[in-house]
């Protein structure tokens, strides 16, 4: 897959995605954000990969959107190009579980695209923020909504009204992200994490993560109802019975993604 903004490369059953435009911090132009789509609709499609790992660099996960490409646009080239729009949600509606591997800055844009991953881990130099109200905007790619349902609403006014950026430590605490590691140590520690959910069954990783995601769209007893359902539904497929029989058979299980 040759990509002008991104490297990508399979480490056995997980896809390794790298933002790649060093030099500008990873600023995520329209070249990149289609390829980023791309990459996932190439990922998804294999049938090999289990897991995505989005990550950039270790100074820049990616600085937010390209404030150089998108300083002159008017609102009606905005409104008529449906300007970054299309690819921004492709990583939100990936149904293959997507981790975030966030060192350095992961700021408005950036910090969205991260928080469309279903979890995040973060190197310790991480900075996270919503600095859009500092450049005459706010976020554009779900970071009120987004921000507000992983942290709260008073941090996340905080940091979309200020544009203050916290580090990896903070955004532990509030829930931003699942765990913080060395820097030095992010990418194997991330892959790690994604091989061991991609070495379980790949529907299984696939019907939690769509249950875990309807919290945030339905209220809690159409949301159990919708858990209820798809774990009455586990109980028809092949991996629901090799596990368990692994179990009392006191052995590991052989998944079959069926
Ligand atoms: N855009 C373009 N270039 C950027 C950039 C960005 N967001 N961030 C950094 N760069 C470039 C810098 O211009 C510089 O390039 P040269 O000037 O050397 O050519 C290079 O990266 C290194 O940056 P600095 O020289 O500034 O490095 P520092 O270490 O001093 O500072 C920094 C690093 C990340 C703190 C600083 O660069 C910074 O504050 N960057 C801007 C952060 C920011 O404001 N981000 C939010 C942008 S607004 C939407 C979807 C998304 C969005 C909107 C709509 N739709 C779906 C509708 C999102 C909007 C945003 O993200």
């Amino acid at each position: 897959m040759p990509f002008e903004t991104l490297l990508t490369e399979a480490r056995g059953n997980v896809g390794l995605i790298t933002l790649n435009r060093p030099r500008e911090f990873n600023a995520l132009n329209s070249v990149l954000i289609r390829e980023l789509a791309r990459a996932v609709d190439v990922f998804e499609d294999d049938p090999e990969i289990g897991v995505l790992v989005l990550t950039g660099g270790l100074k820049a996960f990616a600085a937010g959107a390209d404030i150089k490409e998108m300083a002159e646009k008017s609102f009606m080239d905005c409104y008529l190009e449906d300007f970054i729009t299309v690819g921004w949600e492709r990583v939100a509606k990936c149904r293959k579980p997507v981790i975030a591997a966030v060192a350095g800055y992961a700021l408005g844009g950036g910090c969205e695209v991260a928080m469309m991953c279903d979890f995040i881990i973060a190197a310790d130099n991480a900075r996270f923020g919503l600095p859009e109200i500092t450049v005459g905007t706010i976020p554009g790619a779900g970071g009120t909504q987004r921000l507000v349902r992983a942290v709260g609403k008073s941090l996340a006014m905080d940091m979309c009204l200020t544009g203050r950026q916290i580090d990896a430590e903070e955004a532990l605490r509030a829930g931003l992200v699942s765990r913080v590691v060395p820097v030095a140590d992010l990418i194997e520690e991330t892959l790690a994490v994604a091989r061991a959910i991609a070495d379980r069954s790949r529907p299984m990783a696939m019907l939690a993560k769509e249950s875990v995601n309807r919290a945030f769209e339905v209220s809690l007893s159409e949301g159990i109802r919708f858990e209820r359902r798809l774990f009455h539904a586990t109980f028809a497929t092949e991996d629901q019975k090799e596990g368990m029989s692994a179990f009392v058979e006191k052995r590991t299980p052989a998944w079959r993604n069926r």
